[in-house]
């Protein structure tokens, strides 16, 4: 259980002006923001994020997507953090998440789903270092 994970809120709501409103969602939960940043990815840097995807179908358009616009990302700390956001942005395919998720509330896509959550500590690491958040 780590008290500590990172979200990332993807181009598609930057744009949408959705930054302010998803933030305050895990501020209501009870989540302390510990670090926020806006940055615009890199391809190299975008591909060290998603490397877990690498080879797969979808990892070019998966890189070409976080990659066209500035992203804004946040350290949450609170109570059982990776999982509890987890179930606050509801499942990848946006389109399959339940009203009151993020993902349910704000997207109906898959690769343009909103916003990414860390969905372990190994993941958390990676990510963060790959985001020279840490
Ligand atoms: P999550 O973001 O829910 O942790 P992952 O880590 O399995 O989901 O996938 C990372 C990202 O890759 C997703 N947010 C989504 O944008 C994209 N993705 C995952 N599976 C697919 C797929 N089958 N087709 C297209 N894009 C996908």
């Amino acid at each position: 259980m780590s008290d500590r994970t990172l979200i990332v809120i993807k181009p598609d709501a930057v744009k949408r002006g959705l930054v302010g409103q998803i933030l305050s969602r895990f501020e209501a939960k009870g989540f302390i923001i510990k670090e926020l940043r806006m940055i615009q990815l890199s391809k190299e840097k975008a591909e060290e994020f998603y490397s877990v995807h690498k080879g797969k179908p979808f990892f070019k358009d998966l890189v070409d997507f976080i990659t066209s616009g500035p992203v804004v990302a946040a350290i949450l700390e609170g109570r059982n953090a990776i999982e509890a956001v987890r179930i606050m942005i509801g499942s990848t395919d946006a389109s399959k998440a339940p009203p009151g998720s993020i993902r349910g509330d704000y997207s109906l896509g898959l690769t343009d789903n909103s916003i990414h959550a860390s969905d372990s500590l190994e993941s958390f690491q990676r990510e963060t270092k790959a985001l020279d958040l840490i």
